[in-house]
């Protein structure tokens, strides 16, 4: 155990942006700003059955963690705190039609059941995290559509839809969480733009594409990632040797999204992480020790299988446009919006860090350098926080139904707050730039006093 002393992270809590990462048979924990690496359970930490070879973990809460041992047909918890691990399901823990055969992917779903997929199976199961009992959701046998042949990582959307990412068929799924239905959203078939490739890890960013890894080292289709688009399932390439700066992937086999958007992978054959931007596809390394150089301290990973990140924002009421039921946005609007954060007896805004505020998928600042005002603009006796947003740069898309406020307090807890909104089109001006005569245009704004070039931002 000597060498525990240094690696291990005992009595961790997890913080908000704390990575995890597992090996086939250790799992780190890394910090997301030094990019220092804690083994929190291995051979060597924590008690327990020994990892066989882990394929996927999952955030449970501050203090706990779950593991899909893929080889080793288990579903650990492992504590944090000591590293040790106990059995939540396997094929003699819990019940179920159908045995573990090769499971690689687990998220959780609202109620906290677990969802798992088997990729020896080609099975989606749920699992009472409670008993360890297993049913199929969705198989050859159970769900209509496109059978699955090899499911490796899966999450859900917004909606708590399933999504799925198929290494055998090269496709991504859309499973409905009750019935079991199988809709293709990608795949040879389904979208245009560069083929999906040995398909593994699957997120849905903050701008609601669906990013993924493809491409194979040993081949002439280098490894990279793909942004999808959900509805139409065309592609794009987002970060690859030809897009994007830094280091190329060399064997990318997971990845995830971490509260700012950024996209963190895990590339087995660098033993690296890479954190890369979503807009630019650059590489950036997070976290490495070995021929790439070195990058935080701690002991290297071995063979890394796959990554999370730790998001405990913490829910708060926001009002956007308060006093005003509509929420209306106008997003060819050059204007700003007021958002009020609410507080309440748990919750006092003079904690906030106006700093950090950020409002839309964009994450649009504060607009007013004098910082926000204090109000109760509800009038519930609690003093409330109104900041002014620039629509332009809050991201907005037309169609989108809520908006949300992110930051943080002066003791670093994220809180996250949404509310309604609706949008106009790229306003009552986009729609007459179909129909109408330019001329006519022009005399319209300058009647309105519009001093502004029309915006081609709106103009979608
Ligand atoms: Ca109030």
């Amino acid at each position: 155990m000597a060498a525990c002393a240094v690696s291990s992270a005992a009595s961790a809590r997890l913080r908000d942006g704390d990575i995890l990462v597992a090996d086939s048979q250790t799992i780190f924990l890394v910090d997301p700003a030094t990019g220092d690496r804690a083994i929190l359970s291995s051979r060597d930490v924590g008690n327990g059955p020994a990892f066989v070879h882990l394929a996927a973990v999952l955030i449970e809460s501050r203090d706990s963690i779950l593991a899909v041992d893929g080889f080793g047909r288990t579903l650990y918890r492992i504590e944090l705190a000591t590293g040790d691990r106990s059995v939540v399901s396997s094929n003699s823990v819990g019940t179920g039609s159908i045995e573990y055969f090769w499971p690689r992917a687990i998220a959780r779903e609202a109620d906290d059941a677990l969802l798992v997929a088997d990729y020896g199976r080609a099975v989606l199961f749920r699992v009472d995290p409670a008993t360890g009992d297993r049913s199929v959701i969705s198989s050859r046998d159970v769900g209509s559509g496109t059978p699955l042949a090899g499911p490796n990582s899966l999450t859900l959307d917004r909606s708590g839809s399933v999504l799925l990412a198929d290494a055998r068929l090269f496709a991504l799924f859309r499973v409905d969480p009750l019935t079991g239905n199988r809709d293709v959203i990608s795949s040879g078939e389904v979208g245009a733009g560069p083929p999906l490739w040995h398909t593994r890890g699957i997120a849905e960013s903050a701008s609601g594409r669906l990013i993924t890894i493809g491409g194979q080292w040993s081949t002439s289709y280098l490894p990279h990632l793909m942004s999808v688009n959900p509805a139409t399932g065309d592609r794009e390439i987002l970060s690859s040797l030809d897009r994007g700066a830094g280091s190329r992937f060399a064997g990318p086999e997971d990845l995830t999204i971490d509260s700012n958007g950024d996209i963190l992978v895990a590339d087995a054959a660098w033993r690296a992480i890479f954190r890369v931007d979503p807009t630019t596809g650059d590489r950036e390394l997070l976290s490495t020790s070995d021929v790439l150089g070195v990058v935080g301290a701690g002991p290297g990973f071995a063979d890394l299988r796959t990554i999370a990140v730790a998001s405990f924002r913490f829910p708060v009421g926001i009002d956007i446009r308060p006093r005003n039921p509509a929420n209306r946005i106008n997003l060819s609007s050059q204007g700003v919006v007021r958002v009020a954060l609410l507080g309440t007896a748990d919750f006092e805004v003079a904690e906030v860090e106006a700093e950090t505020l950020a409002f839309g998928p964009a994450g649009a600042t504060l607009a007013n350098r004098r910082g926000p005002h204090f109000e109760d603009v509800n009038e519930d006796g609690f003093t409330d926080l109104v900041g002014h947003f620039r629509v332009q740069e809050a991201g907005i898309a037309l169609g989108d139904g809520e908006a949300c406020l992110v930051g943080e307090t002066s003791d670093e807890s994220r809180f996250e707050g949404c509310d309604a909104i609706w949008t106009l089109g790229p306003c009552g001006i986009g729609f007459e730039l179909a129909v109408l005569p330019l001329p006519l245009i022009w005399l319209r704004r300058r009647r309105a006093g519009a001093r502004r070039p029309i915006d081609r931002r709106g103009m979608r």
